[in-house]
């Protein structure tokens, strides 16, 4: 149990013992060098776990997915992606700014963008039309509530894409989330695509950093990205000590979050005024909806009174993540809260 129940998202998580033990003990070089023996080692265990030639640490997910734009377009293309994704929601259109690239945003129904509708999204060669240059996916999805998309409806869109000479990046940056909510490894899901990002430091636990993984080639183009964007880091050992400890022991208990967000979502289901599609709630994210005119604004800081803290995403809608530092207790807590408040809500 915690003093503070934090719900808003699973990057609040904080180190673990062994983590700032790891941290502390770490060798470390100039990365910019390639000479960080750490950073090197977190490389090789994450291009291993996702069966890719090569691995790149960056500084964050939004830096991961913005390397992997850039790696594989030209100024000018554009790129194919569902329009609930965080690449066209939440990364501050660095890849048009930055890349050059318009972005071509799909209504999909649960995130995730079917083969016929990348068939249809592939531009056809004209002297009007930007060219597609590469189709982006998200698993888990984070708006749609951490829905999981299998190994095969990725290999499905990505033999699509191949097919027209495009290339596939996944925004994978809760990817193990997935792996172990269908119980498979997690090469599965990366085995189709060419270049994959994926965080350390969201519910595995680390305190920075993600992966992007991808051939030896898109790599080294990826680390020159890196570096045009300031994310060369020098020591930057401390940080992946970290990072090999997320994956090495941190995966497996991501189960305890998936179970705790069903429990929180069952809860929701029984209060009045409040709309949770619980097929949706596969792995740690809770995605609700408040129907009571005002509700939004009644609950976020009324739970916030309660030591419990929970994150409006829409006007209508509220978003709960689980993890590490929310313990089965904290979850009855936060459901008391929520009972609390909506308990006059009945008609
Ligand atoms: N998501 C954050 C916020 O930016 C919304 C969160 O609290 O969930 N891809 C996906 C699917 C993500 O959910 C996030 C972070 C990122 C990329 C970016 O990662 P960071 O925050 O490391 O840049």
């Amino acid at each position: 149990m915690h003093d503070i129940v934090d719900l808003r998202s699973d990057t609040l998580t904080l180190p673990t013992p062994e983590m700032r033990e790891a941290m502390a003990r770490a060798e470390v070089g100039d990365d910019v060098w390639e000479e960080d023996p750490t950073v090197q080692r977190l490389e090789a265990l994450a291009a291993e776990r996702t069966e890719k030639e090569a691995g790149l640490f960056v500084p964050s997910g939004t830096m991961g997915n913005l390397v992997s734009v850039l790696s594989q377009t030209r100024p000018g293309q554009e790129i194919v992606l569902d329009q609930d994704s965080h690449i066209f929601n939440y990364e501050v259109a660095s890849a048009a700014v930055i890349g050059g690239v318009q972005t071509r945003p799909m209504q999909t129904e649960r995130g995730f963008l079917s083969p016929e509708q990348v068939r249809s999204a592939i531009r056809p060669p004209n002297i009007h039309i930007p060219p597609t240059g590469l189709v982006c996916l998200e698993n888990t999805h984070n708006r749609h509530g951490g829905t999981v998309c299998t190994p095969e409806e990725i290999g499905a869109v990505a033999e699509v894409a191949h097919a027209a000479g495009i290339p596939v990046h996944l925004d994978g940056a809760r990817i193990f989330n997935a792996a172990v909510a269908v119980r498979r490894p997690v090469a599965e899901f990366t085995r189709p695509v060419d270049s994959v990002t994926f965080c350390v430091s969201k519910g595995l636990a680390a305190p920075v950093g993600s992966l992007v993984c991808g051939s030896r080639e898109l790599v080294a183009r990826a680390r020159r990205f890196r570096k045009m964007l300031g994310g060369g880091m020098r020591q930057v050992g401390v940080l992946a000590a970290a990072g090999i400890v997320a994956l090495e022991k941190m995966v497996d208990r991501l189960a305890e979050d998936h179970a705790n967000a069903r429990r929180l979502a069952e809860g929701l289901a029984s209060l009045p005024g409040i709309r949770i599609d619980l097929a949706n709630v596969q792995t740690n994210i809770v995605i609700f909806f408040v129907e009571r005119r005002g509700g939004v604004d009644e609950l976020v800081p009324g739970c916030a009174a309660r030591k419990v803290k929970i994150h409006a995403i829409g006007p209508t809608s509220i978003r709960c993540v689980t993890h590490k530092d929310v313990d089965r207790e904290d979850i009855d807590r936060a459901l008391d809260a929520l009972r609390e408040i909506t308990r006059s809500w009945a008609a």
